[in-house]
């Protein structure tokens, strides 16, 4: 460390060199998270100092965090549900698994989880030593209900579903896993980290949430297209009774108990979530999610015209394209400074279609693909 501080000039100009160094976000084509809406930067400024590790020092905090879970909670399909933010999809998962292992009371317990689960959950299994199966997918990327009663035994603690697969954008057949979780009485969990604050905007309706009678809990994330700012993960559970296996006693502290991951956490990502979801309301969010809708629907039309297919139609703004000479053609669209991203299996270019991108950026990368395809 230097002996002497720096000016804040001096400390502001190296702030500003590294910030150059960023990616804007103008042709990022493989993020999930986005630029926030400018309520939410407001929101966040104003509780810069608050910490809900402590939350009887920031009651104010705490009562929005109360709110955000409600208005989430009736955004998917139960307005009593509880939980709390948390810093994202990740930290969801693991508290949400960490509840299903600790409920089950099982010794050596498994979680089955779709091939196309996020890879927070070989996470979730290492730190939770919690053994994961993975289920086959059917031919729409759709997890294999077949599939996942096969793997299922004794010793298996939760069924977990998606609602907005990382990759493909696809969303399990919910209701079909809770058939199965019902009457096997297995925890259900849907990660629905990214589709939470698209799912319910779409022209489509799909049973993916609390009113599907089975669904135990439910990650979904205010920083992904909730368009808050970072970090804010939202984890949700049907019943109170979920929230005690987390319970930690916090002898001195304002509080007697915390079931967050993290002790120390931002009351002002809980502030942003707040601002942004009252600001923009149902209204707000389906013109988002119908905006990127639109472009998703333009880039597969567009593309199809020079022979690329998608590999499903999109079911939300997350398109994987059928290119050859992937990697060659990823490397040229890079140079040109687009940035995109690929599936697994099978391989494809992944395209998110988040609300930073514009028809005009589109426009561009429509006519830069058709260029490097044949390049
Ligand atoms: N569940 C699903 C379905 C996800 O897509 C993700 C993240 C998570 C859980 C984990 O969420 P957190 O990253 O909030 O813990 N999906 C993206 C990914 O890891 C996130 C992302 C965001 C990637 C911005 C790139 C990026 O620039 O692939």
């Amino acid at each position: 460390m230097n002996r002497k501080g720096l000016s804040e000039k001096d400390v502001l100009s190296i702030l500003d060199k590294a910030r150059s160094k960023d990616t804007s976000y103008d042709k990022v084509l493989s993020a999930m998270c986005t630029t926030p809406h400018p309520v939410a930067v407001k929101a966040h400024m104003r509780f810069i100092q608050s910490n809900l590790g402590d939350f009887g020092l920031f009651q104010g905090t705490k009562e929005l965090e109360e709110k955000v879970i409600s208005l989430m909670g009736g955004l998917l399909g139960d307005p009593h549900a509880c939980g709390y933010i948390t810093t994202g999809g990740t930290e969801s998962n693991i508290q949400a698994l960490r509840t299903a292992r600790n409920l089950s009371g099982k010794r050596r317990p498994n979680m089955i989880v779709p091939s196309s689960a996020h890879f927070s959950f070989d996470k979730v299994a290492d730190l939770l030593d919690i053994e994961v199966r993975k289920a086959d997918l059917d031919a729409e990327f759709k997890v294999d209900i077949g599939s996942v009663e096969s793997l299922m035994d004794d010793n298996t603690a939760a069924i977990v579903g998606i609602a907005g697969s990382t990759e493909f954008g696809q969303i399990d057949p919910i209701d079909e896993l809770a058939e199965l979780a019902n009457s096997h009485d297995i925890f259900l969990h849907v990660d629905a980290a990214f589709g939470g604050f698209v799912v319910p905007f779409l022209d489509t309706k799909y049973d993916f949430d609390f009113s599907v009678r089975g669904v135990s809990s439910i990650t979904s994330d205010p920083h992904k297209m909730g368009l808050s700012t970072i970090p804010a993960g939202g984890l949700l559970f049907r019943e109170e009774a979920c929230l005690l296996p987390l319970e930690i006693d916090t002898p001195y502290l304002t509080i007697r108990k915390q079931h967050s991951l993290t002790g120390t956490r931002s009351g002002a990502a809980v502030a942003a979530a707040y601002a942004v979801i009252t600001h923009l309301g149902k209204e707000g969010y389906k013109k988002i999610v119908d905006r990127c809708m639109k472009m998703t629907h333009r880039l597969v039309n567009e593309v199809q015209e020079f022979g690329i297919t998608p590999l499903i139609d999109p079911v939300m703004n997350i398109v994987a394209l059928d290119v050859p000479d992937l990697d060659d053609v990823r490397k040229r669209l890079r140079s040109r400074g687009w940035f995109t991203s690929i599936t697994r299996s099978p391989r494809a270019m992944r395209l998110v279609i988040m609300p930073h991108l514009t028809e005009i950026a589109l426009t561009h990368f429509i006519s830069d693909l058709k260029d490097c395809l044949r390049d």
